[in-house]
């Protein structure tokens, strides 16, 4: 069946796409528009033509999957250059969302017509690209650059009824879509003229034209901080080109940055995000179909640094919820942060005054633990102790409603322990969020050995719905992303008494480009959150048990691996702490060495991903890209880096197998060799990208 067919509305033919899932522009589709619009050009009988898509959404740009393909004619440039050079009014008809090749082919048409509520954007830049079919020089010359720069530097789609008061959809159609596009377009023919090119418009450019400068008010006004990214940079040399040079060129020019950028690197590992992101969404036992529980209430318990922002997603995503504390003051310190948040974002102009007073509306707090009764979903968050967890727990069991979901935000607890202090062990498992919770993307749901298929598949779907990425992993100590981050605390421990300081570590990783480093992480986290587990499973880290004996646990305490003078959160180095590293090394016989940042780097990844293959051999990751997503959205892992386990397979495993091998001889620590299966895949020569999914199922 052909994914474009041509039909008549009387005088007005309609082009419809049929190329479920998403309309994606793949080489079909592009052959396909240039076949049914030749027609409607040379068909007399035509007036005017409406380019429409038949399923959940308008075109969401070009097919990603054939990136890194030979490129197979028309080009979506190709499929515009024909657009643009119609005699007869051509309207686009969109819906649901018109995204990356499907906006800059709406944009080559001569009018939008547009559904409420369709999201319209060019989001090439989460992809680590430029739009390449002209949406930066199009779109500046709709809806000016000041509108435009933002769209494309964030990727961040706006709606119907700011792409309308932007001027960049003509109407809003309230009815039937099709057939108000199809009267728009009718009106369009009738009123005749010469038909707008947005090409040929240059009027909303003239002011930038006439004063560069301005240009860079606007670069310096909306570039955030891109941290190592290629694509920004890009992007902005692109639309300068919108202003600089003519149109053709700047297309020329866009054309030659997204070739260099879809062939780069960066680009290749944002992709395997794109496709990891959703293939975690796939549980292999877990039916397609299942039906998740209903959840309209949810009670969150513990407001501290984690129940705050979990209670906030709940909010923000429109459902009821409910907070319980052991005390009326740890309820006035965790809603007196939870209102701060709101009114940050709120100056940011992240939100109204309306939007804030009615998610404060949805909170409800209480003392009285059989407030429980009425939830959907619970959620505990209260300290990280067993013992407390089971009583807090066997105490849900007994007044929690049976269909209510019971889940642990523990960051490291045995989730099928903490279930067997109920009797339905069924309805438990853990739901991970991550620090700030309200802002972090990731949901580590971690599936308890009992936990039931729609328990799961609830987790999985309230996940989505509070705007989190879920990934499933298995029952073990740390799950998959602390677990792996243990392996690299232990190795930057090892370092400091080997001769690196705490600010000569953090400043390789951030090089590398993660957010920050082990130990500024650990002094946001709070040292002793680590230290209650060491102390509890019987290890030590000499220089961090050092400085929490001494009362460092980090900001909380304004001192940590760093001094953090008056609350603020910048980490100055403390020569207090340089002289107990050296203490330490000296106590434990240590000689100290300088340390190069590549040895830190490699000291602190290869670890973690070691330990990645250990957790994919046991199942408790189902493929390597779970773990590359729960890197990227809950521990900052740059994006264009892939994730650890896509990184490998960039560094080359064998590479990575012989420093392990030395990285465990110099410092006697078993874990430190190479897992069994990095070794064979090494063996192989093969990646973990070759590898689908882990054959053990996760629990
Ligand atoms: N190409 C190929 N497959 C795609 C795709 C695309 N553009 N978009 C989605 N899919 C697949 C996806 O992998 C999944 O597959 C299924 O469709 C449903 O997607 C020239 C070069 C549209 C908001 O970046 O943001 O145009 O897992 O689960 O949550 O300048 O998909 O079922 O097998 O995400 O409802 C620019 C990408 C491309 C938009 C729908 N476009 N897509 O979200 O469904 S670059 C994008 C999305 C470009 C031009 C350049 C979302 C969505 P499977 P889903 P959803
Ligand atoms: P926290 O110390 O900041 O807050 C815990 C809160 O629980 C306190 O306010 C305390 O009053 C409350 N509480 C204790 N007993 C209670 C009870 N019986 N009923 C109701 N409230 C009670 O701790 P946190 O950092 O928010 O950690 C909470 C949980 O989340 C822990 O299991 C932790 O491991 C996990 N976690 C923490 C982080 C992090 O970065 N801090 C990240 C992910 C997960």
């Amino acid at each position: 069946m052909s994914v474009v067919s041509l039909s008549r509305n009387d005088d007005v033919a309609v082009i419809t796409i049929d190329n479920p899932p998403v309309n994606a522009l793949k080489h079909e589709v592009r052959a396909g528009l240039m076949d049914t619009l030749a027609q409607a050009r040379d068909d007399a009988g035509v007036r005017a033509v409406v380019i429409a898509c038949a399923g959940r959404t308008f075109v969401a740009g070009a097919d990603i999957t054939e990136f890194g393909k030979p490129r197979q004619p028309p080009s979506l440039s190709d499929v515009i250059a024909l657009l643009e050079s119609m005699p007869k009014p051509v309207v686009a008809a969109i819906h649901g969302t018109a995204l990356g090749g499907g906006l800059e082919l709406a944009l080559g048409c001569h009018f939008r017509v547009a559904a409420p509520g369709s999201r319209l954007g060019l989001p090439e830049i989460k992809l680590g690209i430029v739009p390449g079919g002209g949406g930066t020089q199009r779109l500046p010359r709709l809806i000016g650059m000041e509108k435009a720069f933002p769209m494309i530097l964030s990727g961040d789609p706006i709606d119907a009824k700011e792409a309308l008061a932007a001027g960049l959809v003509d109407e809003i159609a309230d009815g039937d879509l099709t057939a108000g596009a199809v009267a728009f377009a009718r009106r369009a023919a009738e009123k005749g003229g010469a038909l707008p090119r947005i090409r040929d418009g240059d009027d909303k450019l003239a002011a930038l034209r006439a004063d560069p400068k301005k240009f860079d008010d606007i670069v310096a006004a909306n570039l955030k901080r891109t941290r190592g990214m290629h694509a920004p940079a890009k992007a902005v040399e692109v639309l300068r080109a919108a202003i600089e040079m003519p149109f053709d060129e700047g297309l020329q020019a866009e054309r030659d940055a997204f070739s260099e950028l879809v062939t780069g690197d960066q680009s290749k590992a944002q992709r395997h995000i794109f496709f990891a992101e959703r293939e975690a969404l796939k549980i292999p036992d877990l039916p397609r179909d299942i039906k998740p529980r209903e959840i309209n209430r949810a009670v969150v318990l513990g407001a501290g640094t984690m129940g705050g922002g979990i209670s906030m997603c709940f909010a923000n995503a429109g459902i009821p919820v409910t907070v319980i504390e052991a005390s009326e003051e740890a309820l006035d310190r965790g809603f007196g942060i939870i209102r701060r948040n709101y009114e940050n974002t709120m100056k940011r102009g992240g939100l109204t005054q309306a939007e804030m007073d009615s998610r404060l509306g949805l909170f409800a707090r209480t003392t009285d633990f059989d407030a429980v009764k009425d939830a959907d979903i619970v959620i505990e968050a209260v300290f990280e102790e067993m013992d407390l967890k089971k009583e807090v727990f066997g105490k849900l069991d007994r007044i929690a409603k049976p269909q209510a979901v019971l889940a642990t935000n523990t960051s490291y607890l045995n989730v099928d322990e903490i279930a067997q202090a109920t009797k339905r062990p069924s309805s438990v498992l853990g739901m991970h969020f991550f620090s700030p919770a309200n802002v972090m993307r990731l949901l580590e749901i971690v599936r308890g050995k009992e936990t039931a298929p729609d328990v799961l598949a609830t987790a999985i779907a309230v996940g989505r719905k509070i705007g989190k990425v879920p990934t499933v992993v298995g029952v073990c100590h740390g799950f998959v992303g602390n677990r792996m981050l243990r392996a690299r605390a232990i190795e930057a421990e090892r370092l400091l008494l080997e001769g690196a300081l705490p600010h000569e570590v953090d400043g390789a990783l951030t090089e590398f480009g993660l957010p920050m480093g082990p130990f500024q992480m650990g002094d946001l986290a709070g040292l002793d959150v680590s230290w209650r587990i060491r102390k509890a499973t019987g290890l030590r880290a000499e220089v961090a048990d050092t400085l929490c004996e001494a009362g460092r646990f980090g900001q909380k305490t304004g001192k940590g691996f760093y001094i953090y003078e008056g609350g603020s959160r910048t980490p100055i180095p403390d020569p207090e702490v340089e002289q107990i590293i050296v203490n330490a090394s000296r106590r434990l016989g240590v000689t100290r060495r300088p340390i190069g940042k590549e040895e830190i780097v490699e000291r602190l990844i290869f670890p973690m991903i070691n330990e990645g293959a250990r957790i994919l051999e046991e199942g408790i990751a189902l493929r390597p890209g779970d773990i590359d997503v729960i890197y990227v959205y809950g521990y900052g892992w740059p994006i264009w880096r892939g994730g650890p386990m896509f990184y490998a397979d960039h560094i080359g495993l064998p590479y990575i197998c012989d420093r392990l091998t030395e990285f465990a001889k110099n410092s006697g620590n078993k874990s430190l060799e190479p897992a069994p299966l990095l070794a064979q895949l090494a063996a192989e020569g093969r990646g973990f990208g070759s590898i689908g999914l882990t054959t053990k199922k996760v629990a």
